[in-house]
């Protein structure tokens, strides 16, 4: 590891790194970028609280004024959760939020790379980023799947969020050459649906299988990502009609609105949370429990 980073180890993260026992990485734009306060906060707590359940310590990633946090004690969560204009930081912003002291929460495509990094082989977030709709007119393209090309980590999600062209996104995927996993689930999950995505070549229903799986990739690539789909337990998926529904007319309020860029995905969001009463928003903190624990369950295995 580059000895010049100004990179903060929680002690729990420390001290596990030291017994080399278990860590479950976790990302921050959730809380930064997709929750308000103060269920963010709330949320964080309950999902390191699943991790610790499994035996293994949970290390919630962010960047605080222009240090790089692995692992947040309460009082970091505090400070970053309190931030009035947190960053949204890609993989991309790192250097700068470093060099201008700037604090941020981490995307899935900032905390893949930290992860690899810091040596931490798993890592939960709740749903890809990936190819945006229209993307001929914008080219936007989330670097969050090239950033998990890159890094050695195993990350767990929900799929892909279904404001994008999910298709257009797995096959961006396979070009670059990262395996999505279906676990206990033929087709990729949509987020806030627990199928309709494309169907998966590769999936397992056995935890075992899907183990023993992740290893054999690893040694063959040890420094690429893998991307394991759990679809959010049924009990808690949006009804189809209405994600039909406020998703297209959330599609129809960034239009009119302008809305692009990094801000696109939490104003979709954000928009859908509105539109369904808060039901999405029951959904997301649903499925980042869920992945959670499945990533717990697997870092304590690889
Ligand atoms: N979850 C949210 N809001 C977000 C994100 C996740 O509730 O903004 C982030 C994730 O961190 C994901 C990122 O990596 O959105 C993708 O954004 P973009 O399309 O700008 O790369
Ligand atoms: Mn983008």
């Amino acid at each position: 590891m580059k000895q010049d980073l100004p990179l903060i180890f929680s002690p729990e993260v420390k001290k596990a790194i030291q017994d080399k026992s278990p860590i479950l990485g976790l990302e921050s734009t959730i809380i930064t970028h997709g929750m308000p306060f103060p269920t963010n906060l709330e949320t964080a707590k309950l999902t390191e609280g699943i991790a610790l359940k499994q035996g293994v310590t949970p290390a919630t990633i962010a960047v605080i004024k222009g240090k790089i946090h692995i692992g947040l004690t309460p009082e970091k969560l505090e400070e970053l959760t309190s931030e009035k204009n947190p960053l949204k930081l890609s993989r991309k912003d790192l250097g700068f939020a470093l060099g201008a002291q700037k604090t941020g929460g981490t995307t899935v495509a900032a905390t893949t790379f930290l992860c690899g990094l810091a040596g931490i082989k798993v890592f939960a977030t709740g749903g890809l980023g990936g190819v945006h709709r229209e993307v001929e007119k914008t080219w936007d393209v989330s670097a969050d799947l090239k950033a998990i090309s890159e890094a050695p980590v195993t990350i767990v999600c929900a799929g892909a969020k279904s404001i994008l062209d999910v298709p257009k996104t797995m096959e961006a995927l396979e070009t670059l050459n990262v395996p999505v996993i279906g676990y206990k689930t033929k087709t990729l999950p949509l987020f806030y649906l627990s199928e309709g995505g494309p169907s998966l070549d590769l999936h397992t229903d056995n935890l075992d299988q899907l183990i023993s799986c992740l290893k054999s990739q690893r040694s063959l690539f040890p420094n690429e990502g893998i991307v394991v789909a759990n679809p959010i337990p049924k009990k808690d998926e949006l009804p189809k009609e209405l994600h039909e529904k406020s998703l297209e007319e959330g599609l129809l309020k960034a239009k009119k609105e302008n809305i692009q860029g990094k801000e696109l995905t939490p104003f979709l969001l954000e928009t859908l949370s509105e539109l369904t009463k808060g039901l999405s928003l029951k959904a997301n903190i649903s499925l980042i429990q869920n992945n959670a624990l499945l990533g717990s369950q697997l870092a304590l295995k690889i």
